[in-house]
Formats: structure tokens, sequence, C-alpha cells
């Protein structure tokens, strides 16, 4: 045998190989190899073929790269129309096709069904002769379509020959080529990293990847395909039912929807549809309805056509995801924590099952990247439980004489300065706890259910409430009489009564809840119920102090006290000031000067000092209480119209039981030391290392520059020459005795 023979026989094995893999990948969903062997095998299969680029064919796996571009789709007259489908929109519309259906094969039983989700893609028709892949067009209007051989040849999905042999000599296959989920979610994020154009749903991505005249292009994206029919087939057709047939076409290699399922009857169209629908946001790739099909030929025979659809098949829809509407006005809102928020108010749509007249526009910074204006068409989506958005601008529907969307410099409610961070992406009303919409979102708050859970007080009863003034702040509705409420719109004096009492059960509560009642930014209901059980008492959590809860390194202290002193500024400087300053330490944040200030009044007391004077080591450690979150905390407990607040609260009656919290934190004089311990010491080294250690010390095993303190027993050796050469304190058990009993008499 030559070695070419022996070439070509591998090169055969590896195309069988990968062909293999592929089917199971694509067809089966049963991969039983890693990527990387994969790319192992098909990087050995290329390197053959381009040492023998005469055994290159074009079924050969290495030719799904995409070819030169076209200048222009040929047209493709379909040999059998490409149908399209007839929608039913609810259950009544099912079972008056299911009766149509029944009548016309005179039958009085159930019929069969087979039944499979409707993708949301695109139709395509896959021509095979003598197992070759040989043709792909598009559906077109059904009749004729576009010729996408050389882009389809890249959809690794779709076998470009057939497996077996028992295929008719001449069939057309048909089905939906679309992009899952997670690809489409790739391919925008490459293309926003690139400051490309993105596309607004895979529907849209396939559609555009299949019309890429540029095969190459196509090759890079990751399309996928299930068949759902033949079209024209040579000979005998391949099985009596349509579900066998699509079991031979899965043998064949070609991908078939693996949730294609035979029900019996309309009730099993219905259970179908009730189950895909449960499912369908879990699925990988979008759907917009269920298509059931008569399983029986010879019944779909009989029963033919109407203009371009069979009466033997019919698509039940979802409700659509995706409408058109009109964007009235882009107002803002502001929430609780004072954000400003662009709204559109949209001219009333019936999407994803339920009525939608508004869509938040998230920020500015979305409002610009989209281009939302008043008066502008706007594809809104609603999937699933998720609140209703603005997906894009169809631009070409822009009426004349449309202004962009700027954000408002005072605040719609209370007038106050907006405030908008450079680099963030919220804006903020600075007017706090004067502003009327903060002040009903933090009694919105303080009355919901995993807050204080007062019943009967609604929304609309706590906007009531604030605009006419009976309220300002969330103690006073402890303070409320029933003669007040009844006052109110709709409110019964029976309903005032209860609210009365709701309120007097609400005083009794946990300080968990009380403290998420309070609307602390950051604090959500676990953090909250997490700072109850580590500080146990509203008094302890009060008391925190940045210097708690915020860690300086001693190197950070160095760098930090250096550069800060090295500047040259007025000792009267505040340290806030230096924040942003250039040359300031990354770590150097709000936080950090904020905790600074609780203990140097001013650079210039700061300086007087050194470095390790500006060190620290927190005293609590608060799972999740980071640098930000203790900033809010500590912040809002300092303002004094919150402890106002509190201290209303309390008054009219708000109480809880106080736990104990873990014991304060011995204290730790020896927090930041750093000691060896060498030679034979007249107790085990271990107690006094834990000795040491419940002071706060760190005891390590090797003397550096670092080492504070090095103990030293009989025969100490190399520890102690070390330590005396890098000038360490070296102490015998009796210094380290007096360090201790200083330590003692200084507390
Ligand atoms: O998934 C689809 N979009 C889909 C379209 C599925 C089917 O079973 C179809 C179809 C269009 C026509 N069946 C026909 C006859």
């Amino acid at each position: 045998m030559t070695a070419k023979q022996d070439e070509r026989d591998r090169i055969a094995a590896l195309r069988e190989q990968i062909d293999q893999h592929n089917y199971r990948y694509y067809v089966l969903d049963e991969p039983n190899i890693p990527d990387a062997e994969y790319d192992r095998l098909m990087r050995e299969l290329q390197a053959l073929e381009s040492a023998h680029p005469d055994l290159i064919t074009p079924d050969s796996p290495t030719q799904r790269v995409g070819g030169a571009p076209l200048s222009a789709f040929t047209q493709v007259v379909h040999r059998m129309p490409m149908l399209s489908l007839d929608n039913a929109f609810d259950a009544d519309e099912m079972a008056a096709w299911d009766k149509r259906v029944r009548d016309r094969l005179k039958l009085s039983g159930v019929v069969e069904y087979a039944a499979e989700p409707k993708l949301d893609g695109l139709a395509i028709s896959l021509r095979y002769e003598d197992g070759r892949l040989v043709q792909a067009a598009t559906r077109g209007d059904g009749t004729q379509g576009e010729d996408v051989t050389a882009n389809v040849r890249t959809i690794k999905a779709i076998p470009l020959k057939l497996r077996g042999d028992d295929w008719p000599r001449v069939v057309e296959v048909r089905g939906e080529v679309f992009m899952p989920k997670t690809g489409f979610e790739r391919l925008n994020e490459r293309a926003r990293k690139a400051g490309e154009k993105t596309f607004v749903n895979p529907r849209n991505a396939a559609a555009g990847s299949l019309r890429q005249l540029d095969s190459r292009i196509t090759a890079t994206r990751p399309l996928a395909m299930f068949c759902y029919g033949l079209g024209e087939v040579e000979g005998d057709h391949p099985a009596p039912t349509h579900d066998q047939a699509m079991a031979r076409l899965r043998g064949w290699g070609l991908p078939i929807s693996p949730e294609l399922q035979v029900v019996q009857g309309v009730d099993g169209c219905l259970a179908y549809y009730a189950d895909i629908g449960r499912r369908r946001d879990a699925l990988p790739y979008d759907i917009d309805g269920v298509v059931f099909k008569v399983n029986d030929y010879a019944a779909q025979q009989t029963l033919g056509f109407v203009a371009k659809a069979p009466r033997w098949a019919i698509a039940h829809k979802f409700p659509a995801q995706e409408e058109l509407t009109t964007v009235e006005a882009v107002e803002f809102q502001v929430g609780r924590t004072g954000a400003v928020t662009p709204v559109a108010r949209l001219t009333p749509v019936f999407v994803g099952g339920v009525t939608v007249s508004n869509a938040t526009l998230h920020n500015m910074d979305e409002v610009e990247r989209k281009d939302v204006r008043a008066g502008d068409t706007v594809i809104v989506r609603r999937a699933g439980d998720v609140i209703p958005e603005v997906v894009s601008v169809v631009q070409e529907h822009r009426p004349a004489g449309t202004e962009p969307v700027v954000l408002p410099s005072h605040c719609p409610v209370c007038g106050s300065d907006v405030i908008k961070p450079e680099g963030e992406a919220v804006a903020r009303c600075s007017g706090g706890l004067y502003c009327a919409a903060q002040r009903k979102e933090a009694v919105k708050h303080f009355a919901s259910r995993k807050a204080l859970d007062i019943d009967g007080l609604g929304d609309k009863l706590v906007e009531q409430l604030i605009d006419s003034d009976l309220i300002h702040d969330p103690a006073d509705l402890f303070d409320l009489r029933l003669e007040q409420i009844a006052g109110l719109e709709r409110m019964a004096e029976k309903s005032a009564q209860n609210l009365l009492n709701a309120l007097d059960a609400a005083k009794q509560t946990t300080l968990a809840r009380f403290l998420f009642a309070l609307g602390i930014m950051g604090i959500g209901e676990a953090m909250a119920a997490n700072l109850a059980r580590e500080l146990g008492s509203l008094q302890a959590i009060m008391a925190l102090r940045l210097a708690d809860l915020i860690a300086v390194k001693p190197s950070q202290a160095k760098t930090f006290h250096g550069w800060a002193c090295g500047l040259g500024l007025p000792p009267t400087t505040p340290l806030p000031t230096l924040l942003g300053r250039a040359g300031a330490p990354k770590w150097f944040t709000e936080a950090h000067a904020l905790m600074l200030v609780e203990r140097f009044a001013d650079l210039g007391s700061l300086c007087a000092t050194g470095p390790e004077q500006v060190e620290n080591a927190p005293t609590r450690q608060i799972d999740g209480v980071g640098d930000v979150l203790a900033t809010q905390l500590v912040t809002f407990f300092h303002q004094p119209h919150n402890r106002e607040v509190i201290d209303k609260l309390i008054a009219v009656g708000v109480h809880w039981e106080e736990g104990q919290g873990p014991a304060a934190p011995e204290r730790q004089p020896l927090q930041g030391k750093t000691f060896v311990l060498t030679g034979t010491l007249s107790r085990p080294r271990d107690e006094i290392k834990t000795e040491l250690q419940a002071l706060g010390a760190k005891v390590t095993g090797s003397v550096s520059k670092k080492t504070d303190y090095v103990v030293a027993g009989e025969a100490a050796g190399s520890k102690l020459t070390k330590a005396q050469a890098l000038g360490v304190t070296v102490l015998d058990e009796q210094g380290l005795a007096s360090l201790l009993q200083g330590l003692i008499d200084t507390a």
C-alpha cells in the first residue's frame, strides 16, 4: 500500500469520526468526546487535506468555513410549495380546528396529532441527492425562494451527507433554522465589544446571518436547525405517519426537535400547549407557539390544503412577547432612594398576555443608547414575569420634530437638584426625605409585608396621606386618628378602624424587620437580619463607627501617610478633600476618608502622628458589609432627621425583643503585631502562642523585617541571630511578661 493510500484512508476515517461526533452532538444531543478532542480530529484532517488538496471533497467537514462572497442570491423555484401555517389563538379555536379535521375525516373518535414547539426562526428547504446536500433554499413566498446553499453548508447541525443508505435518491427536507438564545447573547456581546450594531432578537439574528452574501460571515454565527417535514421525495414516502418519518430523518443524521411528541385529540394538544408554555422561558431557543399536525399521512392527503396552508396542521400561538406601540411621553419617576428613572408612557398594547401602558427605560444611558423619544414607534417586550421594556425604536416610523429626552435638572416631585455623578448611570434627587416621592416610597416600604407588615395600608392610601399632609414620615402613622383616616377617599369608618388596629399590631415587631423597614440604602431583608443577629441591639448598630468596620493595612497606612503628608497642604485641610486627588491610593475611598475623620480632625492632626496610627483593624466582621454598605449604614444613623424618626417610632410604642448579639470582642491590644517564638521556653510554645493570639497578635515561624518581637528562650539559634541582624526587638520571657503586664495596666 502506498503512503498516499494510507493518508486517503486516514482522511476517510477522520471524516467519518467527525460526522459521527456531529451527529451525536447535534442530533442525539449525546456528545461523547470533549470539545478539545473534536478540535484535534478537525485539525488533523485539515493538515492532511492541505497536504493533499486533491483529496478535498465538498462534503468534507472542513468545508464549512464559507466561500467567496456572492454578488446576489439566485432564485430557486420549489418543486413542492413550502407551506405556511394557520394560527389558533385560544382553546376555542383549537377545538374548532379539531372538529373540522374530524368532520372532514368522518371520524368519531380522537385524532392522533404530532406536536412540537414552533421555532421563531427561518424556514429552509434542504435538497439531498444520492445522500449529498445539493441545495438549500429559503421559503421566500412559498413558491420561490433564494439559494442559500453556501450559507447553509456552514451550519454544523446540518449534515452535508446523509448517514446510512436507506434514504430516497432524492429527498427534500424542510425545517427551521434558528439561533439558540445563548449563541445570540454571545453574538451580541461580541458586537457590543466591537462597537458594532447588535441584533434585536434571535430571529432577526438568524435571518441576518442566513442572508449574508459572504458565507464566511455566516460560518461564524451560531445557527442551528430542526427539521419538521418533507418536500419532494423520489419513490416511496419514508413512513406512513409523521412521527415515524421524523424518526427516519433523525436516523439519516438530520436534527429533529427533541420535544416532538404524539398526543391524542384536542385535549392532548391543549395539555401539550400548557406544558410547553410553562417551560417556554427555560427552552434554549425562542418559540412563539406549538405546531400540531395530523399524524397519519393518508389522513393528511384526504384533508389537503386551502390556499398556502394545509388543513392538517395548525400553529397554536402563545401571546406575543413583542409588540409595536407608540411612546406618548417619556416621564421621570422618583423612587424610594431618590433614583430618578425615565419611564415610557405607551399607547396601551396587549403583549406577553397583559396590557402594558408603561415600560421602564432604566436610566439615561439606556435612553441615549436606544434613542427613545416621545412620538416614536417602539418594540415593547414582556417575557415571562419580567417588567415590560422598550427593545428598540423603529427609526423609519419616527415622525418629524421629535426631540431627544433630557434628564430634568430638578426633581419633578420636589424641585430639588437632580444629581448624576460622573460615570454613574443613575441620577438621584438630592431632596432626601424633603421629597414627597421619597417620603411616599419610604412609607410604602416601611409598611410593606417584609418590613412592619401593616395590613390595609396600601400604596394609594399612603399617597393620600402624604399628599394631604396627614403624615410626613413613618412615625406619624402611629399618631393618626380615626376621623382623619375616615375622611379620606374610599375609607369607611370600619376600614379606618381596621387600619388603626393593624397599626397597633405592627408596633410589636423584630429588630430585623425594623432595620429593614428604615429603608437604608443597600440594607435588604437578608442584610437586616444579619445585622440584627450579629449586633443584637439597635443601640449597638447605631453606635457602629466606620473604624469598627473598615481595615487599613500597615502597608496602606504607610503609603497613604507618606502621600497625604507630602502634599504640602495646610494642616487645617479636611481629610475628605483628599478624595480623588492625583496620586491618591486606589483603595482610598469615601469610606476610608470618613473613617479617618472619625479619628483625625484634619490633615494636620493626621500628620502629627506616625503612619502606624493610621493602621486600622476592624473589630466587627459582618458578612457582606463592605466599604460601601458600611458607609451607607453609618451615614444613615448620623443624619439627625433619621435619628429623630427612630426616636419618635420608639416613643409611639414600636418595640421588639433585643437579643444579646455576640459578646463585644475582647480588647486586642496586640492587633497588628507579629511575634516569633524561638529557643526553649518555660512553658509549651503553643500555650504562649494562644495567649498572644487572644490579644490579637500574629505568631509566625520565621523572622523578617515585618516581625515586631522575637521572644527568645534558652539556646535560641538562627532566628535570634537574624532578629539581631534586622534590628527586631528581642524579648526574653521576663521581657514578654512585663510587656503584657504593661498592656493590662493601661487597659
Ligand atoms: O417551527 C416552526 N416554525 C415550524 C414551521 C414547525 C412546523 O412543524 C411547520 C412549520 C411550517 C409549516 N410545519 C409546517 C407544515
